[in-house]
């Protein structure tokens, strides 16, 4: 059975385990990282010396990081997999561009908020970075909420790049912060929340 090492509560782990629901593939998932530990141990370092999760491991013996590589490789594997990755050469550029941007621009910024009102304790909190992260934030979402102009899901079919943005979208509307509105960004949510599989492992309570 495919192997998913990593917390629940990693914004990347999710996508992991949204994507293998998505597909109907079952999976075991070995808690890992955070409170878990298990990250520094000498047969953890040898499956991904990064000391982060998620780590996939697949029946056959083979282990991959990088939860983006993971969500294409997943893809290219099993059944199901290309309808959330399409082959057309334009599609799948539209969906890697979003991919990109998630961990280049937005992962960031969502980052600092997340943990600075999260996992933080209050009398230790930089609220100053919060409030500039949140301001980075929300031009980033800007962007996002441009695009969904006239499109269903970020790059215009349910795929990957829904994935990838997901845990931070959910994140954006469930964080205790000031929003802009943003209605094609809220509608976009709307449009995950109706999907069980982002209900079960991403639009979770923040830990
Ligand atoms: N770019 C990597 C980032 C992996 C990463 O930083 N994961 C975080 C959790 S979201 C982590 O492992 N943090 C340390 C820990 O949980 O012990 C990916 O997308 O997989």
């Amino acid at each position: 059975m495919i192997t998913v090492w990593g917390r629940a509560s990693s914004v990347n782990v999710m996508k992991v385990l949204w994507l293998l629901d998505e597909l109907a593939i079952p999976f075991q998932r070995v808690d890992a990282g955070g409170v878990f530990g298990r990250t520094r141990d000498a047969d953890y370092a040898a499956m991904n010396p990064n000391a982060t999760v998620p780590t996939l491991v697949m029946p056959h013996g083979y282990t991959l990081w990088e939860s983006h590589a993971i969500l294409r490789y997943l893809c290219r594997t099993q059944p199901g997999g290309n309808a959330c990755y399409p082959e057309a050469p334009e599609a799948r550029a539209d969906a890697e561009r979003w991919m990109d941007w998630t961990l280049a621009s937005i992962n960031e910024p969502m980052r600092v908020i997340f943990w600075t009102l999260v996992r933080t304790p209050e009398a230790e909190r930089d609220m100053p970075a919060a409030a500039r992260a949140r301001d980075a934030a929300e031009r980033l979402w800007r962007i996002a909420d441009a695009q969904l102009a006239g499109r269903d899901f970020i790059a215009g079919e349910f795929g990957l790049a829904d994935i990838a943005l997901g845990g931070f979208l959910h994140r954006w509307f469930a964080l205790p912060i000031e929003r802009a509105a943003l209605p094609r960004l809220e509608g976009w949510y709307q449009r995950l929340l109706e999907r069980p599989a982002y209900r079960a492992h991403v639009a979770v309570p923040l830990s």
